[in-house]
């Protein structure tokens, strides 16, 4: 068994899409972000990071196997299984490239540009301006990716699942994929598989319905190292 730690957000969706996809048990354990679930001691001793997704396997001989960021969570989980992933060395090579190149470009690219468009409407033009045009730089990348092939890798592989959440939300973080013929047709075929339908949904009473509240935004915004410690004491 796999215990999930999971909030419904685009991060989350990578791993709830790959555990469908492979159709492995797991139990749900919702971690609130913004009640500050993220922050608690026994939390953190498996995310570290104070943020979710994280796994811990169970099913493994000794101690169980925790694993924290998304794209050393599916790969993990591609390893464990053998599915979704090539496992020769150019396969090896080109899955890491767009697991690295998703979590170090179009995540914190997108994640950044969800804060201003969600969060900070009014002011922060710089700042806002600065994620958008990265985010639109990124769906550029897929877009010239795509142009010769169905897929980011030669098949469906974790490489798609960890850089379709954020193109997925599209719409509502300002971007029209018009310009992007290529990559609308990935999302859109994509979107169309029950296992990716059935992760997205996960979770989904928990979604916000309404603008953080105060405590809300103390808890998300302006997190520091000092913050974390003191939550910690
Ligand atoms: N690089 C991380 C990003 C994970 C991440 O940013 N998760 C957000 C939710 S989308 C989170 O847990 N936020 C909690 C917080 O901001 O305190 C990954 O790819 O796993």
């Amino acid at each position: 068994m796999i215990d999930f730690y999971y909030w419904p957000t685009p991060n989350g969706w990578k791993i709830s899409i790959m555990l469908e996809e492979c159709g492995l048990e797991y139990n749900l354990i919702p971690i609130n972000i913004g009640k500050g679930e993220q922050f608690a001691p026994e939390f953190l001793k498996i995310g570290p990071n104070n943020r979710m997704p994280v796994i811990v396997d169970h099913d493994v001989e000794g101690e169980p196997v925790s694993v924290f960021e998304s794209g050393a969570i599916l790969f993990y989980l591609a390893n464990k299984t053998g599915k979704f992933i090539d496992q020769s060395p150019h396969g090896i090579k080109e899955t890491l490239e767009w697991l690295f190149w998703q979590t170090g470009n179009q995540g914190p690219g997108a994640g950044n540009l969800s804060h201003f468009v969600n969060y900070a409407p009014d002011g922060q033009d710089y700042s806002k301006t600065r994620y958008a045009n990265e985010y639109n730089r990124c769906l550029g990348v897929l877009e010239r990716r795509l142009q010769d092939r169905d897929y980011i890798l030669n098949t469906y592989s974790i490489a798609d699942m960890i850089c379709w959440p954020w193109v997925l939300i599209a719409k509502p973080l300002g971007q029209s994929l018009d310009d992007f013929p290529n990559v609308a047709k990935w999302r859109n075929d994509i979107k169309l598989r029950p296992a990716v339908q059935r992760g997205v949904d996960l979770g989904k009473e928990f979604r916000r319905s309404a603008p953080p509240t105060e405590q809300e935004r103390k808890i998300l915004f302006n997190q520091t190292a000092q913050d974390i410690k003191d939550k910690n004491n």
